[in-house]
């Protein structure tokens, strides 16, 4: 289950932030959150989806009985905090890109939230790389191919991992089966937070 995953475009960097930069990674993430509280959004048929959201940047993810989209307001109505200078610091050295992302969701899994395997697949430019971290707790990744109901591998991130989904892998189907809830001391209530950064529009 945990063999080392062999999709091109797909990369691990395993302990990419050590235990301080992730306190400071988080101090940051709370004062997005005070700005821009999170949410449990509901799909389109209504269900309500086990992670809590939030976003930064120029434009957020929601999904709504609307549907999926980016928006540049929070559902309350404001606009969505700066992306913090640590991860737009993080993106710079990983992808050596100009370009910075329009995006930085912020997910967070409690005790028994999950994310089914899913395409990111809003964004209007695909050419460049998604770029994720994950903090706290121990979440299990899976992997599969361009085509739903393929072939999956899984991985377990940990706190400080940085995982970048770029050229073959940019529309892979991904998802987080479980996580190992209370496996990190980082968060003192527990959970894992993952943070995926986006580019969105081809037009800055
Ligand atoms: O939590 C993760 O590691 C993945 C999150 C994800 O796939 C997403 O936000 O689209
Ligand atoms: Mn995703």
């Amino acid at each position: 289950m945990t063999e080392p995953l062999k999709i091109a475009g797909f990369e691990i960097f395993k302990a990419q932030l050590n235990v301080k930069e992730q306190a400071a990674m988080v101090a940051d993430l709370r004062a997005v959150v005070r700005t821009a509280p999170m949410r449990h959004p509901v799909t389109r048929s209504g269900k309500q989806m086990s992670v809590k959201m939030t976003s930064a940047g120029r434009l957020g993810w929601i999904s709504d009985r609307r549907g999926y989209r980016y928006e540049a307001q929070h559902p309350d109505g404001m606009d969505w905090p700066a992306i913090p200078e640590s991860l737009l610091r993080l993106w710079q050295n990983i992808t050596n890109l100009e370009r910075q992302p329009d995006c930085c969701l912020i997910n967070f899994y409690g005790e028994g939230a999950r994310m089914g395997l899913h395409q990111d697949n809003d964004e209007g430019d695909f050419s460049f790389p998604v770029l994720s971290v994950s903090l706290g707790d121990e979440g299990l990744f899976r992997m599969g191919g361009t085509e739903r109901g393929g072939k999956t591998q899984s991985v377990w991130l940990s706190s400080g991992d940085v995982v970048v989904m770029g050229g073959a892998a940019r529309l892979a189907y991904h998802g987080v089966d479980r996580i190992r809830f209370g496996s990190s001391s980082l968060l003192p209530d527990g959970g894992r937070i993952n943070i995926t950064l986006r580019v969105v529009s081809e037009a800055v």
